[in-house]
């Protein structure tokens, strides 16, 4: 199982010298857990055919490297949808390395790039921890219809519970009946309690009440789930701006989370929304669905590197178990090696 609590020492060290930071949550994998390994590796096998074969056919093209091998590693990095100023940034510091480091053999390039890939990454967004602590603290989960933002709830309630937290899901799709009915099915997978109302309620409504039931059950984490509908910018801002009042008004004590959900298969389409809801909300980070069976799993670099966005959490299929930690080294090993 994994431990999405553990601590570091770093994160102890630093709790201990200033007890007013926020303690952070380690969200990251027991390196023992071989069948997370092998199952992320799996779930990004295509993703890994796409770009790692690709990089290693331009470079077994080209014995020397020379600016022609560069163009077309770029074209490589771009149809893997890193976006382009990501590649030109990875490009030109790849360029930098190989001229620092005198290399001259192109089958040397391969780790200087995903060496590359990985500082990028790491260096373009703070932490992929979740930030959970101290409790109580508060999930919501936002993005539009269909990326699997009711199913990540419920991994995300089963694995919280998992690790000895007490969850409470409130049920802010109202939308439609059978997403209440949903997220009910899920609470009852997990084992964790559900706030809900009817069907045409007020989502701030249901928030409300998570948040007073959240207090008075003494409630470690509650997770808001939200309506998917494809608004108009304003209307979206108007419907999120609503809940994240009620939230500041009545939980301002809770340690606050704001969830994008993204669908790995659906490419440049992410990265669009992302920069939508960007815009509309103060988006702390990022869940990646679906990242089994795509070839897309690129666009992980984009979020980071062109938006800023840590993410946080992947889905790697649709059992309540399918969830796992972002870790940028775990993730590049599994597409390159
Ligand atoms: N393969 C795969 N399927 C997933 C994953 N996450 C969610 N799904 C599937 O995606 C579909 C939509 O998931 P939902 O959780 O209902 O998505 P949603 O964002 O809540 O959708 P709306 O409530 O309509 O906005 C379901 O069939 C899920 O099983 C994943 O990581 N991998
Ligand atoms: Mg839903």
């Amino acid at each position: 199982m994994i431990n999405w609590f553990k601590k570091t020492n770093k994160e102890n060290n630093i709790k201990e010298e200033n007890n007013s930071n926020l303690e952070s949550s380690k969200f990251k994998s027991d390196d023992k857990n071989i069948g997370f390994l092998e199952k992320l590796k799996s779930g990004l096998s295509k993703t890994r055919k796409d770009m790692s074969s690709k990089i290693e056919d331009v470079l077994s093209i080209y014995k020397k490297v020379d600016d022609e091998l560069f163009d077309d590693l770029e074209d490589v990095l771009i149809s893997a949808d890193i976006g382009v100023s990501s590649t030109m940034k990875i490009i030109d510091r790849l360029k930098l390395r190989i001229k620092e480091e005198r290399v001259s053999d192109s089958t040397e390039v391969k780790i200087l790039l995903k060496d590359e890939i990985k500082n990028i990454m790491q260096e373009s967004v703070e932490n992929n921890e979740f930030l959970l602590e101290p409790h109580p603290s508060v999930i919501l989960v936002v993005g539009v219809n269909g990326v699997g933002k009711t199913t990540t709830i419920g991994k995300l309630a089963y694995a919280f519970k998992n690790n000895g937290k007490k969850v409470l899901i409130a049920a802010g799709d109202t939308f439609r009946a059978a997403a209440i009915e949903q997220l009910n099915e899920w609470s009852n997978r997990a084992g964790v309690d559900i706030v809900s109302h009817s069907e045409g309620a007020d989502p701030a409504a249901v928030i409300f009440d998570g948040i007073q039931a959240a207090k008075a059950r003494k409630i470690d984490i509650l997770i808001c789930d939200t309506a998917g509908r494809l608004h108009n910018k304003t209307n979206l801002m108007n419907e999120l701006n609503k809940i994240f009042r009620i939230i500041d008004r009545e939980y301002s004590e809770a340690t606050k989370e704001i969830l994008l959900v993204l669908d790995a298969t659906t490419g440049q389409n992410a990265i669009n929304q992302a920069k939508v809801f960007k815009e509309v909300a103060n988006i702390t980070g990022v869940i990646l669905t679906k990242l089994d069976g795509t070839a897309k799993g690129g666009v992980a670099i984009a979020l980071q590197t062109e938006l800023n966005l840590p993410i946080k959490v992947i889905g790697v299929g649709e059992g309540i178990e399918d969830i796992q930690p972002f870790d940028v080294e775990t993730f590049i090993d599994a597409i390159f090696n």
